[in-house]
């Protein structure tokens, strides 16, 4: 029960700031938000959620609410599985039709199947009102750009490939078929990091990994997405290249992420690494918890790899993306394994990738 504990505290902070001495209510003086407390003999009369069962490839949630004072409001759903969340507020004293479409504003997406508990909640009172939606469907956030074959990770085929290597068509591991020493990697849930600590699911249930110390003193492993994306546009201002990465804080772990070209002026079809372009975003994993990141395509730089996409012709052509590697590398120490969790690489046209739209 501790996020309710800590709401608690949060609430009492909001009293106190409320009932400070020396806080005039001059409301045209006021900078920021204005929150309204609830009063004494405040109630909500109604709140409902409409349908209580919703399948968001099609439909929407509609929220109504009246409450007996004008006040500021907190509308927060969370799902009992992922723990996902959204959140928004308002000032009233009520609400009619607030749609919920199925996004979310925290990190974490939403899951299918599960219960979403959507709360009322307000400042000056411990009051609250709470309304249970099944998601039988989550909402198609692949359709928010171009989201790779199996980029959710979900239908990874354990084929001929076998354990512990999970093997998808349009994937190719580096560490296959010729494994990498003191490497392991693949699609998986639930795993434990190096601190010990669960590594949760961002999206779905299963995330890729690629985690050791391999046997070189930077390189560990890698992975290639290669389905060819649909067309792109040839403006690297309005593409940008997202993805959900799991960091624990450790400064020596790193990816780069580096988005292949066929070149328009390539000597042959297809991505070649010592003719094309690869253009690089590079993270060092020092966050902890997972982290959307996004890229505008034209402020990744160019492979400083001759041979893996350094000589290619520099000009930013996303239209021309063929692939994508995602290598794990070690930044400060050769001898200390390294681990990546990674999901949902999704590239998107006209601005980040924003589930909460
Ligand atoms: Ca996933
Ligand atoms: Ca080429
Ligand atoms: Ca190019």
């Amino acid at each position: 029960m501790k996020p309710i504990f800590k709401f608690s505290v949060l609430l009492t902070i909001a009293g106190l700031l409320a009932v400070a001495p020396g806080c005039k209510r001059e409301e045209a003086d006021f900078i920021g938000p204005a929150y309204i407390s609830a009063p004494d003999g405040f109630a909500v009369t109604a709140f409902t959620a409409t349908p209580s069962s919703v399948d968001f490839t099609s439909g929407t949630v509609a929220f109504n609410a009246s409450f007996t004072h004008s006040v500021t409001w907190i509308l927060t759903i969370r799902g009992e599985v992922s723990g996902a969340v959204y959140e928004t507020k308002g000032i009233g004293n009520g609400f009619s039709n607030l749609i919920w479409k199925g996004t979310h504003t925290g990190v974490i997406f939403f899951r299918k199947g599960e219960n979403a508990v959507a709360t009322l909640s307000f400042y000056g009172t411990s009051l609250t009102a709470s309304s249970t939606v099944n998601i039988v469907n989550v909402r198609n956030f692949a359709a928010y750009g171009y989201l790779p074959l199996y980029g959710d990770f979900e239908n990874f085929i354990n084929a001929s490939y076998g354990p512990p290597i999970v093997y998808s068509p349009y994937w190719a591991h580096f560490n296959f078929p010729n494994p990498i020493p003191n490497v392991e990697q693949g699609a998986d849930s639930n795993l434990l990091d190096y601190n010990g600590n669960i590594v949760p699911s961002v999206q779905g249930k299963q995330y890729y990994y690629i985690r050791g110390l391999g046997n070189q003193q930077v390189f560990v492993s890698g992975v290639q997405s290669h389905s060819n994306p649909p067309s792109l546009p040839a403006t690297p201002d309005n593409v940008w290249v997202n993805m959900y990465i799991y960091g624990t804080g450790d400064p020596n772990a790193g990816v780069e992420i580096e988005y292949q070209e066929d070149d328009i002026d390539g000597d042959a079809a297809g991505y070649q690494g010592d003719d094309d372009d690869a253009f690089v975003a590079r993270i060092t994993l020092d966050h902890k918890g997972w982290k959307l990141f996004s890229f505008q395509y034209s402020k990744l730089t160019p492979s400083l790899n001759a041979a893996f996409g350094g000589s290619g012709n520099k000009i930013h052509e996303p239209d021309r993306i063929k692939s994508f590697d995602l290598v794990l590398v070690k930044k400060t120490n050769p001898n200390s394994p390294i681990e990546v969790y990674f999901d949902f690489p999704i590239i998107t046209v006209g601005g980040p990738f924003d589930p909460s739209n």
